[in-house]
C-alpha cells in the first residue's frame, strides 16, 4: 500500500470514528445510540441539563447509572456532565432518600413506586429549575435515568417532566434456548451470546451491552438455557460460569436462572432415580441448591419443561406436576428461589384435542403449588402460533400465579428473515377479556396479579439474542424484544405507542417517518396471519423447522405434529371444531366468551377455523365463500408486503444506508416467502376441495409436487 492511500485510508477511518459513523448504524447499538444531537436541540439539551449530582458512594448499580448518562451525553453532545455537589440552574440530581439528603428533603410520593420505580420531575429547588430522578433504591434510579434518557431520545419537553413508574409485574424475565454447544434452538441470529466454553475467565463486552439493554426495559431476569435442558449446566464447572455472567449482570438488576432437567439426579448425581418423593431426589436437589447459592448468592431459580415433547418429569414416576414443582421449590425456599414450571404439555397419547390438554392437566392442580412456584403458560394454547386465542388456562387458575411466556423468536413467523412486529401480537394477547370475573378481567390483569391477588407476578420472552452484529438478526426484530420488556414493565401500554417510541430512538424522530414506519409494523403482524394462517387455521409449518408451509404433513408418527391434525381439510370443507359438536374446547372459556366462539354469527374471522370446521362455499359475511374469502386472505398478505416494501422506499431519506439496505433486502425474501406460503397453500387446497380459483385470481405458478419436494436440511434454528 502505498503512503499516499494509507493516509487517506486512515483519515477515513478517523473521520468515521469522530463522526460515530464507522460502526454506529450496524445495529449493534439497538434503541441506546445516543447520536449527536443537532445544533439547536443541542442547546436545548445543555440548557435543561448543565450538571449531575449524584449519591457519595455510588453503589455499582447507581455508578452503573451515572455511567450511562454519561455515556448518552457524550453522544448527544460531545461533552461529558460535570460532577457538582451544588444545585444551580439545570441540575440533574439522582439519588435514593437513603442515599442523598438533597433527594430525602423533597416531598417526594416514595411510598407509591415500591423497590424498582422511580420519580422523574422537573421541579424548582431554591429557585433553581432541577430534574429529580428518585427512587427508593439503587435499581429504581438506573431505572429512572433509562427512562430519562428514553425522554430525551424520543424529544419530550425535558422542562415539564413529571413520570411516576412501577412495573406492574415482578419477575421480568428472557428465557435463552441457548445449548451448551452455543446452538440456540429456534435461534436465528447466529450463535449463542454466552460463550460457555470460554467462561468463566474469558468474558465478552457484549455481556455488558446484554444487560444495559436488558435494564434500559426493565428486565431483571434471564434464564440462560434451553428448556430442553441439558444436565451438564449443573455441574460444578457450569455454575462457575454461570456466576460469572451473574456478576456482571447483578449491578443492572438481572439475576440468572437455570432451566433444569428433571432426570439431573440420574445423569449427574449418580442416583437411579428422579422420583419427586424420593428422599435422596429431595436431598440431591437441597445440596444442588445451597451449591449454587453459595456462588450466586441472588440467583433467581429454575425453569422446567418436564413431561414434555419427551422431557422427563414427574408423571415417569406417576407422580404429579404439582410433586415435581414443590420439590424443586423446597430445595430452592430457604433462598427466596423461584420455579417456573411449564405447562407445555401435551402428549400423543392422549386422544383429546391438543389445545386442551394442558388445561385438562393443570386445572385441577389449582392451588396445590407451593408458594414460591409460577406456572409459565404460553401465550395460546397450542405453540406461538401467528395468530391463537389466548391460553385458556389465564382467568381459571385463580389459586396458583400463572406467568405470560411470550415467543419473541420467529420460531412460526418466518424467523428473523420476516418483518413481523409482534408487540401487535402481545398486546392482542393482553388485552384480551377472559370474562372470568365479568367484563375487564382481561390476561394482562390475571399475568399482573390484579385479579386474582396472586402474590407472585411474572412475565417470560423467549428471546431472538444471538451473536449477529444486530443481535437479533435484523433491525426489525430488536423491537420485539423493546416491545416484550416494555410491556412487561407496563402490560397496558399500547403497541403502537411502543413502535414509535422504538422507532424513534432506532432510526429518527422526524414525525413523517415514525408515523409512516409505526403504520407499517402495526400492519405486519395481520400481513403474515394473512400469508401463512389466515381465518384461525394454524401450525400448518413445515415439519422441524417451522420455517415453510408443510399443509400436507400428514404422516409424522406423534398425530399432532401434522399439519392436517390442524386444518382437518377435505373434500367438503376445513377448520377445527372445538365447539361442543366437536372437541368443545369452548367449554374451557368462561361465558359468555365460550359462547361468543361457538356462535357462528358472533364469532370474528380471525378465530372462524380455529373454532370451526366449515363447508368450503360457507357464506362468510363478507359474502363471498369461505374459499373465496381464504384464498382473498392470502392475496391480501402478499399485497401487505409489497406495500411494506413501497413504504420502506418511501422511507429511505431518513435511514442510514446500512440498515436501509439490510431492512430492504429483508423484505425482497419476505415477499419471496410470502408469495410461496400463498402458491402452495392454495395449490394444496385446492387439490383437497377441487375447487375452481375465484375469478380474476392468479393461479399458483408451480404442482403440488413441486412444494412438497422443498426441503431445507440446513435451516437455522433446530
Ligand atoms: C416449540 C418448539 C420447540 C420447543 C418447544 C417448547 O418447536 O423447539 O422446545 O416449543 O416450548 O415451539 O418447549
Amino acid at each position: 500500500m502505498n503512503t499516499l492511500i494509507r493516509i487517506v485510508g486512515t483519515l477515513i477511518i478517523l473521520n468515521g470514528l469522530l463522526s460515530g459513523a464507522a460502526s454506529a448504524e450496524d445495529g449493534y447499538d439497538l434503541w441506546l445510540r445516543y447520536q449527536p444531537l443537532p445544533d439547536t436541540e443541542r442547546e436545548i439539551l445543555t440548557h435543561n441539563a448543565t450538571a449531575l449530582i449524584t449519591p457519595e458512594n455510588p453503589s455499582a448499580t447507581t455508578q452503573v447509572a451515572i455511567n450511562e448518562m454519561q455515556r448518552a451525553f457524550h453522544g448527544f453532545t460531545g461533552n461529558h456532565l460535570p460532577i457538582t455537589s451544588e444545585i444551580t440552574q439545570g441540575t440533574i440530581l439522582i439519588g435514593t432518600p437513603d442515599s442523598s439528603t438533597a433527594i430525602a428533603r423533597l416531598a417526594l410520593p416514595f411510598g407509591s413506586i415500591g423497590k424498582e420505580g422511580f420519580l422523574l420531575r422537573s421541579m424548582e429547588i431554591n429557585g433553581f429549575k432541577t430534574t429529580v430522578i428518585a427512587a427508593n433504591t439503587d435499581l429504581g434510579l438506573l431505572y429512572g435515568t433509562f427512562e430519562f434518557l428514553r425522554q430525551v431520545q424520543t424529544k419530550q419537553d425535558l422542562s415539564l417532566l413529571d413520570i411516576i413508574s412501577a412495573p406492574d409485574i415482578q419477575l421480568r424475565v428472557l428465557n435463552h434456548w441457548d445449548n451448551l454447544d452455543r446452538s440456540v434452538e429456534r435461534g436465528y441470529a447466529g450463535q449463542s451470546i454466552w460463550d460457555w466454553w470460554r467462561l468463566p475467565t474469558v468474558t465478552e463486552p457484549r455481556y455488558q451491552d446484554y444487560a444495559r439493554a436488558n435494564a434500559s426495559l426493565g428486565i431483571n431476569g434471564t434464564v440462560l438455557n434451553n428448556v430442553n435442558a441439558q444436565p451438564e449446566v449443573l455441574l460444578p464447572r457450569y455454575i462457575a460460569k454461570t456466576a460469572a455472567l451473574a456478576d456482571i449482570f447483578r449491578p443492572y438488576g438481572i439475576r440468572v436462572f437455570l432451566s433444569v432437567r428433571f432426570s439431573s439426579p440420574i445423569e449427574i448425581g449418580g442416583l437411579d432415580t428422579a422420583d419427586p418423593l424420593n428422599p435422596e431426589v429431595q436431598q440431591w436437589w437441597k445440596d444442588k441448591a445451597d451449591e449454587i447459592y453459595r456462588h450466586i448468592p441472588d440467583f433467581g431459580g429454575f425453569l422446567v419443561k418436564a413431561n414434555s415433547e419427551g422431557q422427563p418429569g414427574p408423571q415417569d414416576y406417576d407422580r404429579t406436576h404439582v410433586d415435581g414443582a414443590n420439590m424443586l421449590a423446597a430445595a430452592l425456599e430457604p433462598h427466596d428461589g423461584t420455579v417456573m414450571w411449564r405447562a407445555f404439555v401435551y402428549s400423543e397419547h392422549n386422544p383429546v384435542d391438543r389445545a386442551k390438554q394442558a388445561y385438562d392437566q393443570f386445572k385441577p392442580l389449582d392451588g396445590d403449588f407451593a408458594d414460591n412456584v409460577l406456572v409459565q403458560v404460553k401465550n395460546g394454547a397450542i405453540d406461538f402460533q401467528p395468530r391463537e386465542p389466548f391460553h385458556p388456562m389465564f382467568g381459571t387458575m385463580p389459586n396458583t400465579p400463572l406467568m405470560m411466556e411470550f415467543q419473541i423468536t420467529q420460531e412460526y413467523l418466518g424467523f428473523s428473515t420476516h418483518l413481523v412486529y409482534l408487540g401487535a401480537l402481545y398486546e392482542e394477547v393482553l388485552k384480551a377479556d377472559t370474562y372470568v370475573q365479568g367484563k375487564g378481567s382481561t390476561v394482562a390483569r390475571v399475568i399482573d396479579g390484579s385479579l386474582h391477588g396472586y402474590k407472585q407476578t411474572g412475565i417470560a420472552g423467549v428471546a431472538n439474542i444471538g451473536v449477529d452484529r444486530d443481535w437479533s438478526g435484523s433491525i426489525f426484530n430488536q423491537a420485539d424484544w423493546y416491545a416484550f420488556g416494555r410491556l412487561a414493565w407496563n402490560p397496558d401500554l399500547d403497541a403502537r405507542d411502543i413502535a414509535e417510541e422504538w422507532l424513534k430512538m432506532t432510526f429518527s424522530t422526524d414525525p413523517e417517518f415514525v408515523q409512516t414506519a409505526a403504520d407499517m409494523m402495526m400492519r405486519s403482524r395481520e400481513a403474515v396471519v394473512d400469508y401463512m394462517t389466515p381465518l384461525g387455521l394454524a401450525h400448518l409449518m413445515d415439519t422441524g423447522h417451522h420455517y415453510g408451509p408443510g399443509p400436507w404433513v400428514s404422516e409424522l408418527a406423534r398425530p399432532e405434529w401434522n399439519p392436517v391434525y390442524y386444518h382437518r381439510a377435505d373434500s367438503e370443507g376445513i377448520g377445527f371444531d372445538r365447539t361442543p359438536t366437536g372437541s368443545n374446547a369452548v367449554e374451557q372459556y368462561a361465558e359468555p366468551l365460550a359462547q361468543h366462539f361457538s356462535d357462528l354469527d358472533t364469532i370474528d374471522d380471525k378465530d372462524l377455523l380455529w373454532f370451526h370446521h366449515l363447508p368450503w362455499d360457507y357464506q362468510m359475511k363478507s359474502g363471498k365463500t369461505l374459499w373465496n374469502e381464504l384464498v382473498s386472505r392470502y392475496d391480501r398478505g402478499i399485497e401487505e408486503v409489497e406495500s411494506m416494501q413501497a413504504i420502506w422506499e418511501s422511507l429511505r431519506p431518513y435511514v442510514d444506508q446500512q440498515r436501509f439496505e439490510r431492512t430492504a433486502d429483508l423484505l425482497e425474501v419476505q415477499l419471496e416467502e410470502a408469495n410461496w406460503w400463498r402458491n402452495a397453500s392454495i395449490t394444496y387446497f385446492q387439490n383437497v376441495n377441487g375447487l375452481e380459483l375465484p375469478e380474476g385470481i392468479e393461479a399458483p405458478p408451480y404442482s403440488l409436487e413441486h412444494y412438497k419436494s422443498l426441503s431445507f436440511p440446513y435451516a437455522p434454528g433446530i
